[in-house]
């Protein structure tokens, strides 16, 4: 029998960008500087970054190229064009409107689509779309299945919508009360979980039967399709790019933070079917990004996010791309680590309730976590846990959500797999002197997106 072959990254490095590593004293001193919040810390600091995949990827030549055919001219760029092009003939959508990042479309989509008292059901909450959603007026309920807040759970689509929980929702408000179901492929806080077709397909149905649009949030779309190909029947054989198409045709719009899936370091864009909220779309974001042919962004930017969308379909990328954050969780599981399991698809994602079982959650454990692990070796993650969930609209309390994390994100294209290594030992040292650490105190706290900007200091 031939033994499996391992996978190796379909591309080899053409330049590289140094990194340097400091001393203990030194990240001490950093650390505290930065209010023990990762957020704050100088990337000159950093030995190896895991704060986000967002905006972090390597290029490839071809995107590189690409910028050097950037048409700036103020309206009508034909770099714009281009993406269009992309966008229409890789997802599908007919319209699109460019934004400077994802949340740029997820505003635009809240203004026009949400009223005052609107409920917004969707699989769980990302910090800025739910953010935008309450801006408008809207309140977001989490539906998700019960197995995405289990950290343990090995449910293979955590992303999965519980129709029976969301049926319950649209009969208790009215459909008229619901705008539209927030849809993620990949469900980022969940831990880098996908949504099953099958479950896609249902949700298709339940909301055609009440007349509700499905809003798609694609930032990682090309992973979720990924994971349907590696774990769904029916899938093995169907290449990622035919996967994405039936999942985004399978939504009447989304929004799309182009830094992830689609390689660039900056863009994004709302995509829509519906000319009527398009037309709505084209006017508000002269507004708030600029002209609706470039909304924000330099044609160059747009001329990398269209080469970009391309090679993020490539079967050959996403396996190594993911294979990679497999690679380090499984390290991690071997180890013994409690991380979240199955393995995601952007990152590793650290129980940190059970990683410091000792730290209460009012004293931040994932905040504490992601700190100590920064102390140890300069590796950056980020806290995703009871700072990220902020504070409940109406009582003004810490919302406490079941998942206390911290996130190891992996760029695209970036790391090697000795990196990875590295990182594995690093977290490794915490755990084994996990039980002298203890908790933060909160002593800044911004009133938006609060984990951005606070500050703590040790207990
Ligand atoms: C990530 C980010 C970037 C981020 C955002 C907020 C807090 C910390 C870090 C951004 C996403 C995302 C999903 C599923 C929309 C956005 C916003 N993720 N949806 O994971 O993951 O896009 O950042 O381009 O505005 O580090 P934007």
């Amino acid at each position: 029998m031939q033994k499996k072959r391992s996978w190796a990254e379909p591309y080899k490095i053409k330049m590289v960008e140094p990194v340097y590593m400091t001393d203990l004293n030194y990240r001490i001193k950093a650390i505290e500087e930065a209010g023990y919040n990762t957020f704050l810390l100088k990337s000159k600091d950093v030995y190896i970054d895991l704060l986000t995949d967002s905006g972090t990827s390597a290029m490839s030549d071809r995107q590189w190229a690409g910028m050097m055919l950037g048409d700036e001219a103020y309206a009508g760029s034909r770099n714009f064009y281009n993406l269009e092009e992309a966008i229409q003939k890789n997802y599908g959508y007919k319209y699109i409107v460019p934004t400077h990042q994802g949340r740029g479309a997820e505003h635009l989509i809240s203004q026009i689509m949400i009223k005052k008292g609107d409920i917004i059901p969707g699989n769980m909450y990302f910090t800025t779309t739910r953010l935008h959603q309450e801006l408008a007026g809207g309140t977001f309920v989490d539906v998700i299945v019960p197995e995405a807040h289990d950290s343990e759970s090995t449910y293979l689509f955590k992303g999965d919508i519980d129709l029976d929980k969301l049926e319950k929702v649209i009969e208790e408000n009215g459909a008229d009360k619901i705008p539209y179901i927030a849809m993620a492929t990949t469900v980022n806080m969940a831990g880098g979980q996908p949504i099953s077709m099958a479950n896609l397909k249902a949700l298709r149905e339940l909301t055609n039967k009440y007349g509700i649009k499905i809003i798609h949030d694609m930032t990682r779309v090309a992973e979720n399709a990924f994971m349907n190909q590696q774990h769904e029947e029916g899938y093995a054989n169907t290449p990622i790019a035919e996967i994405v198409r039936e999942i985004c045709d399978l939504t009447d719009g989304a929004t799309m933070s182009a830094k992830k899936d689609a390689l660039v370091n900056i863009g994004g864009f709302l995509a829509l079917n519906d000319e009527d909220i398009f037309d709505q779309a084209r006017n508000l974001v002269v507004i708030y990004e600029g002209l609706h042919t470039y909304g924000g962004l330099a044609g160059r930017d747009m001329e990398a996010m269209a080469i970009g969308i391309k090679e993020s379909l490539s079967d050959d990328h996403m396996r190594a791309r993911v294979g990679q954050v497999q690679y380090l969780g499984q390290k991690l599981i071997d180890a013994g680590i409690p991380i979240v399991k199955p393995i995601g698809t952007h990152g590793i994602f650290l129980d940190a309730k059970k990683f410091l079982p000792h730290v209460p959650q009012e004293h931040f454990p994932a905040q504490t976590l992601s700190a100590e692990i920064y102390l140890d070796s300069g590796v950056r993650t980020m806290e995703r846990g009871v700072v990220s969930a902020g504070r409940d609209k109406k009582t003004g309390e810490h919302r406490f959500p079941k998942l206390e994390l911290v996130r190891l994100t992996i760029p695209r294209r970036v790391y090697t797999q000795a990196h990875m290594d590295v990182i594995c030992e690093s977290v490794c040292e915490v755990y084994s002197n996990r039980e002298n650490i203890k908790g933060l105190e909160m002593i800044y706290e911004p009133e938006y997106l609060r984990f951005f900007q606070a500050r703590f200091k040790k207990r």
